[in-house]
């Protein structure tokens, strides 16, 4: 039986996922190999991009709608391949370096030491090439370790395609290219759009590099991929300020939507202002903050709105201490001091105990 905090998800426990059966047992496990937590497994079926009344549905089947319209459908779409592959798909067969840190588990979500939680959907290429797909989008929900904040989530619906233009999409927001490194691209480039008066990178680009078209025997032929986040691009087109909001259910945000409408604005029914709780402690070696969130996630999940370090330092006797300000917040409704208190106190007590840190 799945424990779940009062305040969380209902209980499941089998999920249908691209045809295959997964157990809850089969993807979260008591074993060093294996860092994905509960709360992770019970959004794996949610597949919000496959939901027509769904922000995150409207805005996929308007990109499928342009791509069948500009490029007479030549575009092969896949939506519901299942995130669960191997660390050869997931890295190897797209030329992930063996160190590269994208590869630990600070950064990845592993149910064991050769399977993962795919971190992109370019986990799927190589198999979809041997097939003989040369046009195709992919969507589906990836997974990373990361911080936390209004435009970070543990996961998120990416796309991977093999087109060239995109500015149709983003109308007259103003815009950026940047040059970059992937090391499955060459020349590679990210786009960042001007949003809440900060630059948010929305997607990341470029051509292919030959080995991998080798590998599938594409000799001879250039390709174009890109990486795009469905939930950035729709918190712009609809005007949803915080990234948590795709995954409420609450009836007073999912009525707001319907099929195919993508010009409507959203009207938050949220006033109710964060809380803010601090804490400070040593690090010791194997402190990360990708952790630290991890268990402030595990006890608080959508409650928690951002985790921001606002102090670090380190004494003569070569300790450091960092201190963080944690926002709380639900997106629908008012948290008493009594529900955050409790949080806070389970937090720090979970802080102490999984991450062996010394509080302060
Ligand atoms: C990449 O940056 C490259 N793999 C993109 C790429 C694809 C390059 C194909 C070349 C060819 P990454 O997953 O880090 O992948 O980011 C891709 C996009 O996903 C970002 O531009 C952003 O829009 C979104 N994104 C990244 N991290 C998060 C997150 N934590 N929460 C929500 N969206 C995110
Ligand atoms: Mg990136």
């Amino acid at each position: 039986k799945i424990q779940t905090h009062k305040w969380r998800q209902p209980v499941v426990s089998l999920l249908e996922l691209g045809g295959v059966k997964i157990g809850r047992d089969d993807v979260v496990r008591d074993d060093p190999t294996n860092n994905v937590p509960d709360a992770i497994f019970l959004k794996l079926g949610m597949q919000l991009h496959r939901r027509d009344q769904h922000p995150i549905g409207i805005l996929k089947n308007a990109i499928y709608d342009y791509f069948n319209a500009n490029y007479s459908n030549k575009f092969d779409k896949l939506d519901d391949l299942c995130p669960i592959v191997s660390t050869k798909e997931n890295f190897d067969d797209v030329l992930v370096p063996p160190d590269h840190i994208s590869r630990s588990y600070n950064d990845t979500y592993y149910i064991d030491s050769q399977t993962v939680l795919r971190c992109h959907t370019r986990a799927h290429q190589a198999e979809l090439l041997r097939r003989g797909h040369t046009h195709f989008l992919v969507t589906g929900d990836v997974y990373h370790r990361d911080f936390i904040d209004s435009t970070h989530y543990l996961f998120f619906i990416r796309w991977k395609v093999f087109v060239s233009s995109f500015q149709h999409l983003f109308g007259n927001v103003e815009m950026h290219w940047i040059d970059t490194y992937f090391p499955f691209t060459n020349p590679s480039f990210e786009l960042e759009i001007y949003c809440q008066e900060k630059w948010l990178e929305v997607l990341g680009c470029g051509v292919t590099e030959q080995e991998i078209l080798q590998k599938s025997g594409k000799t001879g032929n250039v390709a174009w991929a890109f990486g795009l986040g469905l939930e950035r691009l729709a918190m712009v087109l609809f005007g949803i300020p915080d990234i948590r909001l795709f995954w409420s259910t609450d009836e007073r945000l999912t009525s707001q939507f319907s099929k195919d409408q993508l010009g409507v604005k959203f009207k938050p029914f949220s006033k109710y202002p964060p809380c803010y709780k601090g804490m400070s402690f040593w690090i010791n070696e194997s402190f990360t903050e990708n952790n630290l969130c991890e268990v402030v996630r595990g006890v608080a999940g959508d409650f928690v709105q951002e985790v921001q370090l606002i102090d670090n330092f380190t004494n003569n006797k070569g300790m450091t201490s960092q201190c963080y300000r944690i926002a709380y917040r639900s997106m629908e409704r008012s948290l008493t001091d009594e529900e955050i208190n409790e949080l806070q106190w389970n937090v720090r007590e979970q802080v102490h105990s999984k991450l062996k840190v010394v509080l302060r």
